[in-house]
């Protein structure tokens, strides 16, 4: 793993790891804590049989949920792709650095999960929502990094998560790493990692937003372009959650620099959205964006999972370079059915944090 943080646990798989699987094992799965956490950060805050979620704010009756009773309710499956809304900052570095963890490509997984949607809670248990009740806000039981820090906590848009979001207990098929969040940890399908709370403890139905400097103040983006380098006042009108997963794609094969001897040459990577509309077409091209060609691209495991695509090139080798070698530039992009694509200039949407990064994906290869 790629240790940006060792004390707090900030790891990124490497893409060459990340390639070999199509379902992430928690072996190699990125790690993004924002807190301290006590026992080696591998121990759960609260043993399993301990645990209970609390349901509070406009719902009736307030109550709490014990694992064992949310292991009775209806179970659903779903395949996403968990990506840390700072997966590529460092590519806007190419402007302006942008403040945090320099992720790369590798901030990223997709994992099964398993758990109860949260609608399916709200029916079984015969809970009733005010209408008045516009957002969800989840709070992870992780303590602040500091004592007078702000708790983990983050609010999204209630009706657009009701029937997606799961309680999820499990993934990949068994529990829940405590690494990745586990006992209990919020899944919400197509929303950045920052969305998904691990260890989630209470969930409170509320008319307004989180006040958590987590949800407040960090993981936002501003609205308008604003100037590579420069900090505005983050305020609620000038900025939006990072909430929904913009469309992306990553080449993962070649790597970067990596060196290319005569004969095909096999690329291929990923590409993904929020899964509300179909990824229909990736294009590639072998000369720095001048030309573009369709890749073949395959069926994702779900609509919030990774929709595969690879191409072959042909290179004939050249004698002029058998020596020095030389870089050839090949770049992704993806495109939705309402014929949204990426960026090629991804610091167009620079902002201080340097969140939601989906250029257009670049890597030069080394021809010899
Ligand atoms: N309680 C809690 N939940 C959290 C975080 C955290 O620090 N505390 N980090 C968030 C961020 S920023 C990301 S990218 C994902 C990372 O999930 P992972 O560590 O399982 O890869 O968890 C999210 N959920
Ligand atoms: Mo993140």
């Amino acid at each position: 793993m790629i240790v940006h943080d060792a004390e707090s646990a900030v790891l990124e798989t490497p893409l060459e790891l990340l390639r070999e699987h199509l379902l992430t094992p928690k072996e190699i799965m990125f790690v993004r804590n924002n807190q301290l956490l006590p026992g080696a950060l591998t121990l759960s805050p609260n043993p399993s049989d301990r645990w209970n979620l609390e349901l509070s704010g406009l719902v009736m009756p307030a109550r709490t949920v014990s694992l064992s009773e949310l292991s009775r309710l209806e179970q659903t499956l779903t395949v996403a792709v968990l990506q840390c809304a700072g997966n590529g900052r460092a590519f806007y570095a190419r402007s302006a650095m942008a403040s945090g963890t320099q992720w790369r490509r590798g901030g990223m997984a997709q994992v099964s999960w398993q758990g109860v949607r949260l609608r399916d809670l709200l029916d079984s248990l015969d809970l009733r929502v005010s209408a008045n009740a516009s957002f969800l806000a989840a709070e992870g039981l992780d303590p602040a990094a500091t004592p007078a820090g702000d708790d983990y906590e983050q609010s999204v848009p209630l009706e657009d998560v009701l029937n997606t979001a799961l309680l999820a207990t499990s993934m990949n098929g068994e529990p829940i790493p405590a690494i990745h969040g586990g006992p209990l940890r919020l899944v919400i399908p197509g929303y950045y990692g920052s969305m998904n709370v691990k260890w989630l403890s209470r969930l409170r139905f509320e008319e307004g937003r989180s006040s958590s400097r987590h949800h407040a103040q960090r993981y936002r983006t501003f609205r308008d372009r604003i100037e590579p380098g420069t900090a505005p006042d983050v305020t609620e009108e000038t900025t939006s959650s990072t909430w929904h997963q913009k469309i992306k794609s990553v080449i993962w094969a070649p790597v970067e620099e990596e060196r290319r001897f005569p004969g095909p040459i096999n690329i291929g990577g990923v590409a993904w959205n929020d899964g509300r509309t179909e990824i229909v077409a990736a294009e590639l091209s072998t000369d720095g964006g001048n030309t573009w060609c369709r890749v073949n691209l395959e069926a994702p495991l779900s609509p919030y999972g990774w929709y595969p695509w690879h191409a072959t090139l042909w290179y004939g080798g050249n004698r002029q370079l058998a020596s020095g070698g030389t870089f050839r530039d090949l770049r992704v992009r993806a495109f939705d059915a309402y014929g949204r694509s990426q960026p090629d200039n991804g610091s167009v949407h620079w902002n201080p944090s340097g969140y939601e990064w989906y250029g257009v994906d670049r890597v030069k290869i080394d021809l010899h």
